[in-house]
């Protein structure tokens, strides 16, 4: 550490030694009052560089990232290394979750006529939410420490490696379906990070794997993105098969072979989360009321949803989805992914709106349609091909 930085610490040091007793305490009221603005989950760790960077290296190294490009620039690498070079000053890393879980509508999933949209995605933007908490536990700990505090806030915001900083902090373990769980919570919690220049004692890291044999989450997953664990124990994901990956994250075209996979899952996906028994145990609905499902979002109609999207441009999908995390995925994006599950739900009752799809001014829209169309096309003469040999059907 630098001389300037290493006389910074000391006299931070006395600062809060003066001001509230001790640095034991100051970590514990952070908790207490981190719980108050609704982090169930809260824990510290030392800005140690990462033992997983080698593993992270390698992944994208073999493509697994996909169009992720921000997760494999040089540069964002450095960062994810060494978190000094995102606070030089950094001494203590806070990590809290931030818990989403919503039960599905009544006849979701199982309604193929109706969109899925993944649970942390229903509400408003959870990277608002949580950042806001996130800058007031700054405030909260400056005022208590009586210090002019360097901090950063993250959520998903970041080239950090948020869930290895989690289990490092005794928040949970990395599941096989690759989510951080923990033990009496599960896992549908963000991660939400504060970087300090303050010392603050550390938790201890979460070190077991509570996975036992369980394969649950692989065995569910329609695309068969989950990989299992690695020789090293790592959860291995081909993010290029993920549906999260497919909905959200791509820009282009979802490759055909996967388009029957996805079903009606219009935006992200939760089945590996779903088929975890540590779900099905701890989940419980959240209590933050900004994560309620917004009107349309809760299980719409997917022909309602796609006439939605087909009545605005660009400019209108951002005014209709301001402050959704859901335009990430843009106008044109959520409107290939919902032809997709239209052709999946295989109804003629789709026919006239993938007609109207077709033109649209997107090219990306109009091929999916067009496949869809397709798709409805071919199942229908099958139907009919196959209606003189089941005259009980
Ligand atoms: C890119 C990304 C995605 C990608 C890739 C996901 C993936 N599994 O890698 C896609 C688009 C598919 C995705 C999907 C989702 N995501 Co996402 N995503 C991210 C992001 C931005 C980076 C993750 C990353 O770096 N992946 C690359 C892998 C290699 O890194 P890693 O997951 O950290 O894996 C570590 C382990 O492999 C470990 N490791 C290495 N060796 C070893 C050895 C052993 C023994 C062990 C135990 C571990 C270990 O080290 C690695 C590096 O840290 C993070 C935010 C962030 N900055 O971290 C959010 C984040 C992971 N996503 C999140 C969420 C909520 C989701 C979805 C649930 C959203 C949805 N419903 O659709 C899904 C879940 C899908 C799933 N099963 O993961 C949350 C997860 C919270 C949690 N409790 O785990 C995060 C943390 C965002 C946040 N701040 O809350 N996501
Ligand atoms: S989020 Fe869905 S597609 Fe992605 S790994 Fe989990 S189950 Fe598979
Ligand atoms: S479903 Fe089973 S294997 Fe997958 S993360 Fe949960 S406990 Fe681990």
């Amino acid at each position: 550490m630098e001389g300037t930085a290493l006389h910074r610490a000391r006299y931070l040091g006395e600062a809060v030694t003066e001001a509230v007793g001790s640095h034991e305490a100051l970590g514990a009221a952070l908790k207490v009052q981190a719980a108050e603005l609704g982090f169930s989950l809260c824990g510290i760790t030392p800005p140690d560089p990462s033992l997983h960077m080698e593993y992270y290296r390698a992944w994208v190294g073999e493509g697994r990232h996909g169009e992720m490009g921000y997760l494999a620039r040089e540069d964002s690498l450095a960062r994810r290394a060494d978190l000094t070079q995102t606070l030089d000053v950094v001494r203590t890393v806070v990590v809290v979750g931030h818990e989403y879980f919503s039960e599905d509508p009544e006849g979701v999933p199982e309604d193929p006529s109706r969109a899925v949209i993944a649970r942390y995605a229903r509400g408003d933007d959870y990277h608002d939410v949580v950042k806001k908490k996130l800058v007031a536990l700054a405030r909260w700990v400056e005022e208590q420490a009586a210090i002019d505090l360097h901090a950063r806030a993250y959520v998903d915001t970041g080239p950090i490696l948020e869930r290895d900083l989690a289990r490092r902090a005794g928040l949970g373990w990395f599941g096989r379906n690759t989510m951080l769980i923990n033990p009496s919570r599960g896992s549908y919690f963000f991660v939400g990070l504060l970087l300090l220049d303050l010392e603050l004692p550390a938790d201890a890291p979460f070190e077991e794997d509570r996975c036992g044999s369980c394969r649950a989450c692989v065995d569910a997953c329609p695309t068969g993105a989950l990989l299992g664990r690695n020789e090293t124990g790592a959860p291995v994901m081909d993010a290029t098969r993920c549906i999260s990956y497919l909905t959200i994250e791509l820009r282009g075209a979802i490759p055909e072979e996967l388009r029957p996979l996805i079903g009606n899952r219009v935006y992200g996906c939760d089945i590996c989360q779903e088929a975890c028994p540590w779900n099905e145990r701890f989940a419980d609905v959240t209590a933050e009321p900004a994560y309620r499902a917004r009107e349309g979002l809760d299980g719409p109609s997917l022909i309602e949803l796609a006439e939605r999207l087909l009545a605005v441009d660009e400019a209108g999908f951002r005014v209709a989805f301001r402050g959704s995390p859901m335009k990430r995925a843009k106008r044109e994006g959520l409107l290939r992914n919902v032809c997709v599950a239209l052709g999946n739900w295989g109804s003629a009752d789709a026919v006239p709106v993938l007609t109207a799809a077709l033109g649209d001014p997107s090219a990306l829209v109009r091929e999916h349609a067009a496949w869809a169309l397709g798709v409805l096309g071919s199942s229908e003469s099958r139907l009919l091909r196959g209606l003189p040999k089941a005259p009980n059907v």
